[in-house]
């Protein structure tokens, strides 16, 4: 059983208004690789920031595509691990909750979580790249991209790509939640990445209890109030037992 600094348990007991951020470091226990670790077989070739832009995926489609495909049939065939679960036990015991998830999976919503902003998208959703449709159904194993019933334009994931806009409302949302809360988590993030990487500094900023986990240190670590080092699958569930039983 770990032991919490008691000023954190008795702040969350009566904190009202609690935002979190997760990165990919939440969904490595249930299986899913996270962007630091090294791609696996074929896909270790590659960098994930040179196939996750649409400069990539302007020049060579398919090859994206296939990355995608290999990646929806991973997070399809992974299931929420504790520390998905925990959080969506933490936000029953608060009033106002928001969960801001970099990750793609989908595994918040699998483990309970309702409010969740997904700043990069979802990688189980395929949409149109010309007219934005979304697939219902589509063909993943020809030897070219699928198209677009509609207009017959190169179908793609719907996530977020480098260099691409976030999507305006769940990012103004995450900012108003940011700016709002009495304690921002940064959960499972190498907080590297723009502008998810900048909320925690402006949760500080605002005056909010900032808490850091995460299996090693980062950029973060030196600026947060509290800050446990190890597996989000074991720390959440145990931090939220010590607070709320
Ligand atoms: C944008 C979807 C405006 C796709 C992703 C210089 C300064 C500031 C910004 C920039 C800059 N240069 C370029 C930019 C902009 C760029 C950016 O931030 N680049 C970075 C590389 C510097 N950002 C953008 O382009 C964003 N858009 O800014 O729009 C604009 C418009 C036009 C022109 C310019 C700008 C769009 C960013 C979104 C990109 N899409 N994902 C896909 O999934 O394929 S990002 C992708 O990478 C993930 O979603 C995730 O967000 C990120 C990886 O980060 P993490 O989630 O933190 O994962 P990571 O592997 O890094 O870390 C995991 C951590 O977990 C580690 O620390 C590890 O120790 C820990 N861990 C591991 N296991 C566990 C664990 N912790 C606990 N328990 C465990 N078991
Ligand atoms: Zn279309």
């Amino acid at each position: 059983m770990m032991d919490f600094p008691p000023e954190l348990i008795n702040f969350l007991k009566k904190a009202t208004r609690v935002a979190v951020l997760t990165g990919a470091g939440v969904s490595q226990e249930s299986g899913l690789r996270t962007f630091r670790d090294a791609q696996a077989g074929l896909w270790a070739q590659y960098r994930p920031e040179d196939l996750a832009t649409p400069t990539a995926f302007a020049r060579a489609p398919k090859l994206v595509w296939d990355w995608y495909a290999h990646r929806r049939e991973s997070a399809k065939g992974a299931q929420p691990n504790p520390g998905h679960y925990a959080l969506a036990e933490m936000e029953k015991m608060i009033p106002e909750f928001a969960l801001i998830t970099q990750n793609v999976d989908g595994l918040h919503r699998m483990a309970g979580s309702k409010n969740i902003l997904e700043l990069h998208g979802n990688i189980l959703n395929v949409r149109c790249s010309e007219c934005g449709t979304f697939a219902e159904t589509w063909v993943d194993d020809l030897e070219f991209v699928p198209r677009c019933k509609k207009c017959n334009g190169l179908l793609r994931p719907d996530v977020v790509w480098f260099e691409e806009s976030l999507p305006r409302v769940q990012l103004d949302a995450a900012i108003n939640a940011t700016r709002t809360c009495q304690v921002f988590f940064s959960i499972g993030t190498s907080g590297v990445v723009h502008p998810a990487a900048a909320l925690a500094h402006a949760a500080k900023a605002e005056g909010a209890v900032v808490v850091e986990i995460n299996a090693e240190p980062t950029p973060l670590t030196t600026k947060v109030d509290f800050a446990f080092h190890g597996k989000s699958g074991e720390i959440l569930p145990e931090l939220v037992k010590a607070v709320w039983g």
